[in-house]
């Protein structure tokens, strides 16, 4: 059997852009009757519940991995759509939601993870994890907001700043933007130059205190603390210094390609950074 995605669909799946722009739909409105906003199909409670089980508990053990995963995104679906926030003292809400584009993803260890670097820059290079490690690390702690309306408060990501590896590359002048690649052979996503070389955006190897999850898109992520949380590509394996702009994954389908936290997407949340 196959299972329904609850969440953030696969490819070519209600992938057409909102011509409003994805900010226009009323929160209120039953999310399922929205199909141009695919990470917005969620439920209220009562339908939310009998989905998690049947959707979410499959997605879970389908793309993510073992029961706490199915758990966790079960809970955080339901305390996000719960107006009494009851749920969110549940143990392992966390907040946080399992998105993946990808039906699934490859796990990668220190033995096989790398991160190339390549592009207009004038050492392309490729970093193993014990590479990234060895480099200086920075720890920041924002509020995360999703595009969707949820937020994590206070979350720390630790690692190493963008503007170090770029400057380690060399860009050249031509360069204007900056192109991600992501493991799971599917995300994309993409920053001006400008935007990539803020203090606020990290390579991470660390979410939480801890050592970044498989499902948190470790062992390496993208952490861009200003903007909606889908700038922060999960699983990432890949940074090309590119001339222009080139929209990503959910970019392409209706997202705001400058993705500032309330300053994009037609939301108006409490900026993050
Ligand atoms: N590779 C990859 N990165 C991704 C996504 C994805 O589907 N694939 N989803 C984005 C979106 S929309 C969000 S909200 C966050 C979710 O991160 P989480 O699964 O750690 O909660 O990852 C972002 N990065
Ligand atoms: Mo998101």
């Amino acid at each position: 059997m196959k299972p329904e995605p609850s969440e953030e669909p696969g490819p070519g799946r209600d992938a057409r852009p909102d011509p409003e722009g994805p900010g226009r739909t009323d929160p209120e409105r039953p999310r399922e009757t929205d199909p141009e906003r695919p990470e917005e199909r969620g439920a209220p409670i009562g339908r939310r519940v009998l989905l998690g089980t049947l959707g979410l508990g499959a997605l879970g053990v389908l793309a993510a991995s073992p029961l706490q995963r199915a758990l966790e995104s079960f809970l955080a679906g339901a305390s996000e759509k719960d107006p009494t926030g009851l749920t969110g003292l549940l143990p392992n809400g966390g907040g946080f939601r399992y998105y993946s584009v990808a039906s699934s993803v490859p796990h990668k260890t220190a033995a096989d993870y790398r991160l190339t670097v390549d592009g207009l820059v004038d050492r392309p290079g490729s970093y193993t994890l014990a590479d990234l490690r060895a480099l200086p690390q920075t720890r920041l702690v924002h509020d995360v907001q999703c595009v969707t309306g949820w937020r994590v408060p206070g979350t720390p990501f630790e690692g190493v700043r963008l503007s170090h590896l770029l400057d380690a590359a060399g860009v050249r002048s031509s360069a204007g933007a900056i192109r991600f690649k992501c493991f799971d052979g599917t995300y994309t996503e993409s920053l001006t130059l400008k935007q990539a070389r803020r203090s606020d955006v990290l390579v991470a190897l660390r979410m939480q205190d801890k050592p970044l999850g498989h499902d948190h898109g470790g062992p390496v992520r993208l952490y861009v603390a200003p903007m909606y949380f889908y700038k922060s590509a999960k699983w990432l394996s890949g940074i090309t210094v590119t001339e222009d702009v080139r929209p990503g994954y959910w970019e392409e389908r209706g997202y705001d390609v400058d993705a500032w936290v309330g300053r994009s997407n037609g939301r108006d949340d409490e900026p993050t950074s």
